[in-house]
């Protein structure tokens, strides 16, 4: 049975209800009789190539999945064989990566791991059963192809009941660059802080580290309450290259998400951007983190979350006012922010909060106030929570999300069009989502771990080259464990960069000290000068890509080969 989801995009609502009417249907009828033979068999074809695309600028090209950016969103079911046929029409090698997803290595489509790659003019077929479910997403492997923009959302339903949503969008948050990203790569290469134009003590900075070490030299700014290091050293390319988008579209370009008062409204945010981390938050709104990385958790409030690079999370809102909420993302250097609104019309606009102010941000992201703790002790356990209400609290807990107060200035006099009804309830105060705050929904016993794997997540940014133990991939053995081992990995990061780790194939379980409820990710981050421990199980025999997610770190060699070893394999 041929069965194709592939409708699903969130801009249009109507598209997508017409197409869950099907889904149901399809399940009413001939699911069960179905299920009963062989597992559901989802098809689906994407073609790769280039297309000139505009983005409120000059036409640049593109990489793309079917002409999208994002491409088409695929809806598998958890229990169905997927078959994925991919065209390349493109005249150099492409790939698809299906992110955080359990398949046989071979399917993982990172070339020169786990398969060749799919050569110009030729198909690939993917073929795996899909054993989770979730929010997930996919992404081309193939040089600078996922920051050209191969990359989609993958939504997988559920086998068991969910928690019921009246409506479902995807919020797929993306960074797209003005330039070339290869010269970008090269300009990074010759001055790493080419694209920080306020780099007053950046060179003190690094003198600082070579004399005292990052450890040092980070408590020493810190606890002088005194950060001389810019902000816009958090990212290294940013805002000025980049636009910030919300389903392929600039503020500017007002997507907007239909409700109706009171609905339950689900929100699957996935960070598909290449480089950028974004503070999320809705103005008048308390989200409901249910799952990250496409694992349901217990239902926590926030008012905001930190996204880093290739992560997911799944909120559920409430609004109950007619009147249109912002979905405020701003890139964690506050170089730029993606936008878009969630409204009762199509032609109401929330407007654009104020940006949150950067000299706040930092502390909080280099460590917070108490930096020289962070550097010795867990990645989470030493958040710095006294930045992270100053960071907030500045403009939300005082003006209490007051949309004149935070109506932009003129710039955004485009959106004008929006609407106030009354005031949502105040919300108290500011709680922003922290890693220590997170539970699975279910318990997972793992035991001991068998091993204990150090991996220093290092660098030198001067040189733009990044690493695992000062190795770069090309010069470095594959790690290797054997199958239904559990080894845990202490990442310690020694640079003053935030660094998205990616295990693929495996799930890492974040030690937060919640036991068997620690959650179960594909991507950890670790925030600079700290340290975070997780618990891989290597149950999934392969060659595994495990790397920084930021793509020019991963491109400049953070990056290793996991092997997991079948026990006869010796
Ligand atoms: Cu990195």
């Amino acid at each position: 049975m041929r069965v194709n989801f592939r409708q699903a995009d969130s801009r249009s609502a109507p598209a997508k209800s017409a197409a869950k009417r099907v889904s149901k249907l399809i399940r009413g009828i001939g699911w069960g009789m179905v299920l009963a033979g062989q597992a559901l068999a989802g098809e689906y074809h994407l073609t790769i190539a280039e297309k000139r695309v505009d983005i409120g600028g000059e036409p640049q090209t593109a990489i793309l999945a079917d002409d999208g950016l994002p491409g088409p969103t695929l809806h598998w079911r958890e229990g169905e064989d997927v078959v994925l046929h991919i065209e390349n029409r493109l005249s150099e090698p492409t790939s698809i990566h299906w992110h955080g997803i359990e398949l046989p290595y071979r399917m993982d489509g990172v070339p020169g791991i786990s398969f060749e790659g799919i050569a110009p003019g030729a198909r690939f077929s993917y073929r795996f059963p899909v054993k989770q479910n979730g929010t997930y997403w996919y992404h081309g492997h193939s040089g600078m192809q996922e920051q050209q923009g191969l990359f989609g959302a993958l939504i997988i339903e559920s086998a068991q009941p969910q928690p019921a949503a009246d409506r479902d969008y995807v919020v797929l948050l993306s960074d797209w660059p003005q330039a070339d990203p290869y010269r970008t790569l090269a300009r990074l290469k010759k001055q790493s802080d080419y694209y920080n134009f306020q780099k007053r003590t950046v060179g003190d900075f690094f003198a600082d580290i070579e004399r005292l070490g990052l450890r040092e030299t980070l408590s020493d700014r810190l606890a002088w309450g005194e950060m001389r290091m810019d902000p816009t050293d958090l990212a290294d390319v940013n805002g000025s290259t980049y636009r910030f988008l919300v389903n392929g579209r600039t503020p500017q370009m007002a997507q907007h998400f239909l409700f109706k008062p009171g609905e339950r409204v689900r929100l699957r945010f996935i960070n598909a951007s290449a480089m950028t981390y974004f503070d999320v938050r809705m103005p008048g709104l308390t989200m409901q983190v249910i799952a990250a990385d496409g694992q349901n958790l217990q239902p926590l409030n926030v008012n905001g979350f930190r996204i880093a690079v290739a992560e997911t999370y799944d909120v559920i809102v409430q609004p109950q006012a007619e009147r249109a909420y912002s979905i405020f993302a701003e890139a964690m250097d506050r170089s730029g922010y993606a936008h878009a609104s969630l409204s009762p019309r199509a032609d109401w606009l929330a407007p654009v909060p104020p940006p949150t102010p950067r000299t706040l941000l930092t502390m909080a992201d280099m460590g917070g106030a108490h930096a020289g703790h962070a550097a010795q002790g867990d990645n989470h356990l030493e958040h710095a929570e006294h930045a992270e209400h100053a960071e907030y609290g500045g403009h939300a807990s005082q003006a209490g999300e007051n949309l004149e107060a935070a109506k932009p200035a003129a710039e955004h006099a485009a959106h004008a069009g929006h609407h106030h009804a009354a005031m949502p309830p105040e919300i108290p105060s500011y709680q922003t989502l922290d890693y220590r705050d997170l539970r699975a929904e279910t318990a997972t016993p793992l035991g001991k771990p068998d091993r204990e794997i150090e991996l220093r997540l290092t660098g030198d940014m001067r040189r733009y080259i990044w690493s695992f133990d000062d190795v770069k991939y090309a010069d470095a053995e594959p790690i290797r464990v054997k199958l239904g081992e559990v080894v845990r990995f202490r990442y310690v990061n020694q640079t003053m960069m935030n660094h998205p780790i990616h295990i693929h194939g495996l799930w890492q379980y974040l030690d937060i000290g919640a036991g068997a409820y620690n959650p179960k990710k594909h991507v950890i981050n670790v925030r600079p000068g700290t340290t975070a421990v997780v618990d891989v199980p290597a149950d999934a025999v392969g060659e595994w890509a495990f790397h920084c997610h930021l793509l020019y770190h991963m491109d400049t060699g953070m990056f290793r080969k996991l092997i997991v070893e079948a026990p006869d394999r010796e």
